[in-house]
């Protein structure tokens, strides 16, 4: 097995990113039970099965019905939140998770309970439900067994914030059939509609995306009879869709609270439009970055990869004529930090000269309210890798700041390219801990068959501890549903073991695998989140906690030359029809990102 990585620019512990080549790795140890594995079920589905039977699914009424166009159940924001004691640690950092993502889309904030008269007290009752609107006296909202999911709960808190279900919608005989002789009896009143003068689409069309929707076999009688179909049938795979907001799910929720702006999102560029989004050229250097477009032969644009060829722009620095050391700075325009950490995600290549270099730096208030002190953050070097790659970078700016690109020529003589800049994105948020890559991910899928898998590089995490991913192109062997990806987490051994605490118990995984959609808060990355317990054992290693020191549980790898743990993932992590659909395949790289940290992410508020 060959394992072609990039080499790590710089030696940060805390992140580097990898890209693999194509590597498949067929079952053959002969492990039975090499894994851990977890299904994503839907709302009605674990309702159901608790025995709810409540309004529309997973909506508690009061007394009166308040709907969307009453504007006495709208929150103030920032909503108060309770999380009760009866929550699993797993359930709180999910919840908190789903916060982030309200706080990055839109206007919509939280914070903890003092005593003010409306709020939401998460509980774990049984089921996943909410009431809707703000009910001003306080208000409940379930996360019980298996609804710990990000989308899950942005569903409910969605219907917290004063949204229904989509298929309730005044229009929706417009859009989908309801088989009504396939619900279950006494089920039916789950698929009414609202009148118009109740709720309003806010001037938005039918969303068979929505966040909101039902999936095609809420409430069914027979396991393989659909209750709901839509009209346009290539969107019977994207009903019930539970990856994260759709667009059209932000624009209502933008609408209803007239929100202006989102909370961590500091900057974003795609450099499509000749303003270049505010930023500026450096004077003071020896040259400029061009504003490109894709016309050329050669030339493609990150942003519009796969969608129209030859459109789209890029910042370009050609490294080809001139002399060494010259360079190019393209400046932000000056940014107001909220929070003391930012992540700087941008895609760029480099294809000149391998001594080429493209430096990350800051601009600072030199004290006297002038944005203009530097400090160095990055370096990444030249590689003459042809193809668009992700990279993060982490900035602590507490105060008003810049941020900036400098093209410098390593060796114009030789080389044949330049710098490529591309599709960046600003946030308040950590950067990942773990980044992989997977190339030329259609042929990978065609050349695997369920039960195949690829195994991640190493990863550390702040504390040490090592860990990676294992990634089932057609999901696991002793999955019966087929066209998913499979996606799961592991432990792996590494430097620190001796010294680190075992097993290792209470620390948040974080898996995502990235739409690599330009806008941040467009994106419907697919994440499952779950916390590492004691009570994760498994026969496989003598009922053993999986999280114990790999090189006693595990199995050695010739890769990585180290102990990988068994799996703990999800085979449903996404559909392979959702892989097509959306950018998780731009350029026909596959993006996975890790998080393994503490008990609970200390999100900074
Ligand atoms: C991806 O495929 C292209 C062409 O099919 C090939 O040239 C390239 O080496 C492949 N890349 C990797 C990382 O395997
Ligand atoms: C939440 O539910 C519990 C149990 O049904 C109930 O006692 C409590 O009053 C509810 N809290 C609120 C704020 O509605
Ligand atoms: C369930 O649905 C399938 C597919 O529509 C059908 O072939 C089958 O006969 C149905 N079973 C029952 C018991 O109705
Ligand atoms: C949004 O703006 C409209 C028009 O100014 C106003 O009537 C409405 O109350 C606002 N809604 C919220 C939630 O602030
Ligand atoms: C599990 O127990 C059996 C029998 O006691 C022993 O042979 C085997 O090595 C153990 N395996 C592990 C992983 O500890
Ligand atoms: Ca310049
Ligand atoms: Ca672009
Ligand atoms: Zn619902």
């Amino acid at each position: 097995m060959i394992w072609i990585r990039s080499t790590c620019v710089l030696s940060f512990i805390l992140f580097c990113a990898h890209i693999a080549a194509v590597s498949i790795k067929h079952l053959s140890e002969g492990n039975v039970h090499d894994e851990d594995f977890d299904e994503q079920r839907d709302i009605s589905e674990i309702n159901f099965a608790e025995g709810l039977d409540l309004f529309q699914g997973d909506i508690l009424l009061r007394n009166s019905r308040n709907g969307l166009r009453d504007p006495n159940t709208r929150w103030k924001f920032p909503i108060p939140y309770i999380l009760a004691d009866n929550l699993g640690l797993n359930a709180k950092g999910a919840i908190l998770y789903a916060f982030e993502m309200f706080r990055l889309r839109s206007c919509v904030d939280f914070k903890p309970y003092e005593g003010e008269s409306s709020y939401i007290i998460f509980q774990k009752f049984s089921g996943c439900w909410s009431e809707v609107g703000d009910q001003h006296v306080g208000q409940n909202l379930s996360i019980g067994q298996g609804c710990d999911y990000k989308a899950i709960i942005e569903h409910e808190i969605l219907h917290a914030l004063g949204f229904y279900h989509e298929q309730s919608r005044t229009d929706r005989d417009d859009y989908v059939n309801i088989w009504w002789d396939e619900i279950l009896p006494g089920f039916e009143h789950n698929f009414n509609t609202y009148d118009d003068s109740f709720i309003t689409d806010l001037n938005t069309p039918y969303d068979y995306e929505s966040l909101m929707h039902y999936e095609p076999f809420s409430f069914n009688k027979n396991e393989s009879a659909p209750t709901i179909t839509a009209k346009i049938p290539e969107f019977n795979t994207i009903i019930g869709q539970r990856l994260d907001f759709s667009a059209t799910d932000l624009e209502r929720l933008n609408r209803m609270y007239n929100c202006t702006t989102t909370h961590t999102l500091l900057d974003h560029c795609a450099f499509e439009k000749a303003n270049i989004c505010g930023m500026i050229q450096g004077t003071r250097d020896d040259a400029d970055w061009v504003h490109e477009d894709s016309s050329q032969p050669g030339q493609v644009d990150h942003t519009l990869v796969g969608q129209c060829t030859g459109a789209g722009y890029f910042m370009h620095f050609s490294t080809r004529l001139g002399v060494t050391e010259e360079a190019a700075l393209l400046e932000s325009r000056v940014l107001y930090p909220k929070r003391k950490q930012q992540c700087l995600q941008f895609f760029y290549k480099m294809t000149g000269s391998p001594s080429d270099r493209l430096v990350i730096w800051v601009k600072r208030d030199d004290s006297t309210g002038n944005v203009r002190k530097l400090v160095k953050v990055q370096t990444f070097q030249g590689d003459l890798d042809q193809n668009w790659k992700i990279a993060h970078v982490t900035l602590r700016e507490e105060t008003k700041f810049r941020y900036l690109f400098q093209g410098s020529k390593g060796d114009p003589q030789n080389s044949n390219g330049g710098i490529y800049l591309d599709d960046i994105t600003l946030t308040e948020t950590p950067c990942p801990t773990g980044v992989w890559t997977v190339r030329n991910f259609s042929q990978v899928l065609q050349s695997t068959v369920k039960g195949d898998k690829l195994l991640s590089p190493r990863f550390y995490n702040s504390e040490g501890y090592g860990f990676g991913l294992t990634l089932y192109p057609h999901g696991r062997a002793s999955y019966s549903p087929s066209g998913y990806l499979g996606v799961a987490f592991h432990l792996c051994s590494g430097e620190n073991d001796a010294i680190l605490e075992w097993p290792v118990e209470n620390r948040q995984v974080i898996m995502t695998i990235l739409d690599q959609e330009p806008d941040a808060r467009n994106r419907m990355s697919s994440s499952m989140v779950f916390t590492t317990s004691k009570s994760q054992t498994s026969s496989a290693i003598n009922d053993s906690v999986i999280w114990d020191r790999p090189s006693i549980v595990g199995s050695y790898h010739k890769d990585c030359d180290c102990f990988r743990s068994i799996d703990w993932g999800w085979s449903n992590f996404l559909s392979h029809e959702m892989l097509k659909r959306k950018s998780f395949l731009k350029n026909d790289d596959l993006i996975l990102f890790v998080d393994f940290e503490g008990t609970f992410p200390d999100f900074p508020e």
